[in-house]
């Protein structure tokens, strides 16, 4: 049973189906060599369609009598059966996908879109859906990777889910089973590229005994299409290299990292590329020599720009020893402050990873400012499936529609159209790149995030970021029939379960925009209000006896509300315009202001926090009623979750509650808040 959390939503559980019988009779994977995603794409067609139906096809080179499964990139498609009239249709890491007709034809623009459509066919068997379709589908964007926070000694940064799959004791693992597994999955999400260590980069993996690991780790996930990236320590010149400097212009430091990278990219020659955080939360960076940000960007872009690789150049940048007892102060205006005038700076294979919200990953964030400043600087969004300030994968949290809501989010740059997800995608700006890159840190769990219902979040990032406009209800229940089959009552339940998780989150940890009221400075785990305050990160929610709330005003506050463009800066200047669920996030108001839905704040505190703790409640009672639908294992671990998520929730509840009630000796109207 272990086995049905490492598949995840490749199951290939049997589908009892009598239409299945027209199914071809053998695979034909053209022109592959052994390890090539082509070739992969026939192993997992043989192995999917033996598991859905009980059928072994065999792999062969085609007799041209039976009907087939033929899957192959354009070029090997072109070569066997002459042109192909949706050649033009196809873009970078498109596919091809037709059930009519004959045969089943799978073609890729390339290896790894070759298997993207074997793995899209795939979960159309294995969710029954056998009408004949006939498509093409191309991404959205081509940056499409994971980050893992794994650190060399096996641990890591914000993990859930055990120890790393890849590290341990200071270099890579020697049996790379799971990394392969790992890169499975991904594939099936058309995922293209893993960054394997924590943006806190450890500068002694650069050394050529580390390299070779990394190269290994490239071989083992290559196969799936999957491209290894690094990220780096900027002071590796000083800290690793033995450099009296690290600073971005001097020549011995330049001759230093392109050795580095020369030596990286002839082990791995389609190494990705680098991922950095400099100048944030006491990591070096440029600034620390009076260079710019993009002085430190340009230098890796040089080094990586004849092989063809990318930098991913993180925009979480900022003071952590803010001042807190100057209002005008603001973490938020961190990133803006920081890029606004390198815009055009970059060089054109640099790519500024932003995180969706200005903060760090809240349960609720406008969207950040800089996606909207940036005009002549590829861009990509950052997002969180581990759940870092989200319950830690012992909260059901679903986080598509949150995911959602900024992709979607209209910034009206230059008062035009101008939605995060076109921003991102290259489109809107007219930019060389883009795209998403998503922290999982998955680990050597049998479950790969330490939840079941977790794994929903990493299907659903993969689906998004190939394609944003997708539906959070669809996705979803596409991931149940995978993981949990086919019955109504299964799918019924999991979708409002799921659906119903993060406003449920919101409501018993932080609402209004007052963000994700955890304990701050320690494991950003459970409730601790007063640890937002009076320290240097920046988290602040300045509540006092009679007030709460940033006040991120241009008129009168941070002047963080100015940093979009005219129309958005006017609906988060005015309290009227700003929605309620960002209220405290632009406004400093008193506990007694009315909402639009003409409850005071602090009634709305304890209201939402009740029914938050009350729906956390019924998961218990829906989950239950799935006893017997689900295998003993699953059922069991999902449950035990369950159950603590419901206690947890009743403590945030009272804890927050109690605070703000202790902190304003406003009563609650409902008498159930207070010193009874
Ligand atoms: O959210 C914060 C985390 C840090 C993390 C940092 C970052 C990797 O608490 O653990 O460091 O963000 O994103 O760089």
């Amino acid at each position: 049973a272990a086995e049905d959390g490492l598949n995840a939503w490749l199951r290939y559980a049997p589908v009892q189906n009598s239409s299945y019988r027209s199914l071809p009779s053998s695979i034909i994977a053209l022109n592959a060599t052994k390890t090539s995603p082509v070739y992969v794409a026939g192993q997992e067609l043989q192995k999917g369609i033996k598991g859905i139906l009980g059928k072994q096809l065999p792999i062969t080179n085609g007799t041209g009598r039976d009907s087939s499964i033929i899957v192959g990139t354009l070029d090997a498609y072109e070569k066997r059966f002459g042109e192909f009239d949706k050649a033009e249709d196809l873009e970078e890491d498109g596919f091809w996908l037709s059930t009519e007709g004959r045969d089943v034809r799978i073609v890729g623009q390339n290896e790894r879109a070759a298997l993207y459509g074997a793995f899209e066919y795939l979960s159309r068997l294995g969710q029954g859906k056998l009408s004949a379709v006939s498509y093409v589908s191309n991404p959205h964007a081509p940056i499409r990777w994971v980050n893992e926070w794994n650190n060399p000694d096996g641990s890591i940064e914000r993990g859930y889910a055990g120890p790393s799959i890849f590290f341990k004791n200071g270099a890579v693992v020697d049996d790379l089973t799971r990394a392969t597994e790992y890169a499975r999955l991904l594939a099936s999400i058309r995922i293209n590229g893993i960054v394997v260590n924590n943006v806190n980069a450890d500068p002694h993996l650069l050394s050529p005994y580390n390299i070779s690991g990394f190269g290994r780790l490239a071989d083992a996930i290559r196969p799936y299409g999957i491209q290894l990236g690094i990220a780096l320590n900027f002071a590796a010149p000083e800290r690793y290299g033995g450099l009296p400097t690290s600073d971005p212009l001097n020549p011995s430091v330049i001759t230093w990292w392109t050795n580095v990278t020369n030596q990286i990219y002839k082990r791995i020659p389609d190494m990705a590329g680098y991922l950095i955080k400099a100048n944030s939360e006491g990591q070096p960076g440029p600034l620390t020599y009076n260079r710019t940000l993009a002085d430190g960007a340009n230098l890796w872009a040089k080094a990586v720009k004849p092989y063809g690789g990318t930098v991913m150049f993180r925009a979480f940048v900022y003071d952590n020893h803010l001042d807190y007892t100057n209002w005008k102060n603001d973490r938020a205006n961190g990133a803006v402050d920081y890029f606004k005038h390198l815009d055009g700076k970059f060089d054109d294979n640099v790519v500024i990873q932003i995180k969706y919200g200005p903060i760090d990953f809240q349960v609720r964030e406008p969207p950040s400012p800089l996606f909207s400043t940036l005009r002549k600087t590829s861009t990509a969004i950052e997002l969180q499936v581990t759940q870092e300030y989200l319950g830690q994968q012992d909260h059901l949290v679903y986080l598509a529609p949150l995911w959602k809501e900024i992709l979607e989010f209209d910034l009206r740059a230059d008062d035009r159209p101008s939605k995060v997800k076109d921003i991102i995608s290259s489109q809107r700006f007219n930019r060389p790149l883009g795209g998403s890159a998503a922290v999982v840190n998955v680990g050597t769990n049998t479950t790969w995030l330490g939840s079941h219902l977790a794994m929903s979040n990493l299907y659903a990032y993969g689906r998004l970021a190939w394609d944003p406009s997708g539906d959070s209800v669809e996705i979803l229940q596409d991931w149940i029939r995978l993981t949990f089959g086919f019955d109504r009552k299964v799918i019924d339940t999991i979708t409002e379960m799921s659906m119903k998780s993060w406003p449920a989150y919101e409501n018993y940890s932080g609402n209004l925009g007052i963000q994700t009221l955890t304990d701050i400075t320690g494991n950003h785990y459970g409730p601790n209000p007063a640890s937002q305050d009076n320290n240097g990160w920046g988290q602040w929610t300045r509540a006092d006896k009679k007030t709460i709330g940033m006040d991120r005003t241009v008129k009168n506050g941070t002047g963080n509300a100015g940093q979009y463009p005219p129309a958005i800066a006017q609906r988060f200047e005015n309290i009227e315009t700003t929605p309620d669920n960002l209220l405290l996030w632009f406004h400093h108001v008193n506990y007694t202001h009315r909402l639009k839905s003409n409850k005071t704040v602090i009634q709305h505190f304890y209201d939402a926090h009740y029914e938050g703790a009350e729906t956390a409640q019924t998961f218990v009672k829906m989950w239950e009623s799935l006893k017997g639908k689900i295998d003993t294992e699953r059922y069991n671990r999902v449950l035990f979750k369950q159950i603590y998520q419901a206690g947890h929730a009743l403590v945030w509840r009272d804890a927050i509650n109690q605070f703000y009630y202790n902190l304003s000796e406003i009563p609650d109207e409902a008498k159930r808040v207070g010193n009874h």
